[in-house]
C-alpha cells in the first residue's frame, strides 16, 4: 500500500543532518494507551484539563490519584508498538543526531529504546526521549523535592491510602506536568535547542494543541527546517507541514524509516 508523500518524506529524512521527533498520544494508541482527545476518551468522561491540574489535586487528591492509578495499571499492560521501535532504530542509527521529544508520560519510548538497543548490543541512551510532560510511573512530593522512582501501587479508593512523602509527610503526586504548570526548564531547553538545530522535524500522533510542546515543529520551520507530520487525520499543524502522511503511526513509521535507509 503506498502512502502519498512517503517517498518525499523519506528523501528529506535521508538527507537530514539533524532530526527532531515530536510525539504525542497517537504514537502509543496502537499499544492500547487511550489518547487524550480521541473517541475512546480517557476515563469516566472526565476531560484531562479537569483532572490533570494542580487545582483538581488540591480539591480532590483521591479522585486525581484514582485516575492516575487507573492509567498506570493500564499502561503497565501496554508494550511498545512498531512506531516506537522504528523511532528507536532511527535514533540509535543517528547516534546523537536524532532527538526524540515526547509529550507522552507512558514510558513506551524508553521501553522501545531498551528493546532495540539490547538486540544491537549497544547503549540505549541515544534513543531515550526528552519527556517534556514527565513520567506517570514516577512519584514526586507535592511539597519538597523527594522523588520515588519505584512507587508502590496507589489505592485511590480512600484518602487514607494516598502516598505521603517519607521526608516531609506531604502528599506524593504523579511526576507529570499538569495544565498551568511550567515544564522542567532543562528538558524544555533541550527540546527547543534540538528543534532549532534540526533540518527535519518529524511530528507523530499529536493534535498539536498543547503548548509549549506543540511549538517544536514551528521552531524547526522558523529555523529553515522541514516539517513532516504523521497522523490519522489533519491537525492544526498540517497546513504548515512540508509533508503530511495520513495513516496509523505503527504502519507508516516502519515503512518511512525503512525507505529513508
Ligand atoms: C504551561 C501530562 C505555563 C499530564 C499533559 C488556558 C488556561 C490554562 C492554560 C492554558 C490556556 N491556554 C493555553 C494554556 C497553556 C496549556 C495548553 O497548552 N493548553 C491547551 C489545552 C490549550 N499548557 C500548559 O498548561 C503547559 N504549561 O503553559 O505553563 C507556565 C509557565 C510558567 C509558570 C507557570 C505556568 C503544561 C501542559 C502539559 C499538560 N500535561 N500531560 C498527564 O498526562 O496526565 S498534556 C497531555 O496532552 C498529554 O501530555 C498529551 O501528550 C498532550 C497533548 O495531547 P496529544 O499527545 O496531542 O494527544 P491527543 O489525544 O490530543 O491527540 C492524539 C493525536 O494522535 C490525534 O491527532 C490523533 O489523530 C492522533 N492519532 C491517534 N491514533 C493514531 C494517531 N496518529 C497516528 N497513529 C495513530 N494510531
Ligand atoms: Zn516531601
Amino acid at each position: 500500500m503506498t502512502t502519498p508523500g512517503l517517498p518525499e518524506a523519506a528523501a528529506r529524512i535521508r538527507g537530514a543532518e539533524h532530526i527532531v521527533v515530536l510525539t504525542g498520544a497517537g504514537v502509543s494508541a496502537e499499544s492500547g494507551v487511550p489518547t487524550f482527545r480521541g473517541t475512546t476518551g480517557l476515563w469516566k468522561s472526565f476531560r484531562p484539563e479537569e483532572l490533570a491540574t494542580p487545582g483538581a489535586f488540591v480539591r480532590d487528591p483521591r479522585l486525581v490519584w484514582e485516575w492516575y492509578g487507573w492509567r498506570r495499571a493500564l499502561i503497565a499492560e501496554c508494550d511498545p508498538n512498531p512506531a516506537h521501535r522504528a523511532l528507536a532504530e532511527l535514533a540509535l542509527d543517528r547516534n546523537g543526531r536524532c532527538t526524540i521529544v515526547t509529550q507522552n508520560v507512558d514510558g513506551l519510548h524508553h521501553a522501545a529504546a531498551r528493546e532495540v538497543a539490547r538486540l544491537r548490543e549497544v547503549p540505549p541512551d541515544p534513543a531515550y526521549p526528552l519527556e517534556v510532560h514527565g513520567a506517570i510511573h514516577r512519584d514526586r512530593c507535592s511539597a519538597c523535592s523527594t522523588v520515588d522512582e519505584t512507587p508502590a501501587p496507589v489505592d485511590g479508593t480512600s484518602e487514607l491510602g494516598l502516598p505521603t512523602c517519607p521526608d516531609c509527610g506531604a502528599l506524593m503526586r504523579p511526576d507529570v506536568v499538569w495544565f498551568g504548570e511550567p515544564l522542567d526548564p532543562d528538558t524544555l531547553d533541550g527540546a527547543m535547542t534540538a528543534a532549532r538545530t534540526a533540518d527535519v522535524c518529524l511530528v507523530v500522533g499529536t493534535s498539536a494543541l498543547v503548548h509549549p510542546a506543540a511549538s517544536v515543529p514551528t521552531v524547526t520551520a522558523a529555523a529553515g527546517g522541514a516539517v513532516i507530520e504523521v497522523n490519522l487525520e489533519p491537525t492544526p499543524l498540517s497546513g504548515h507541514a512540508d509533508v503530511s502522511l495520513l495513516g496509523p503511526a505503527g504502519d507508516i513509521l516502519p515503512r518511512l524509516l525503512e525507505s529513508a535507509g
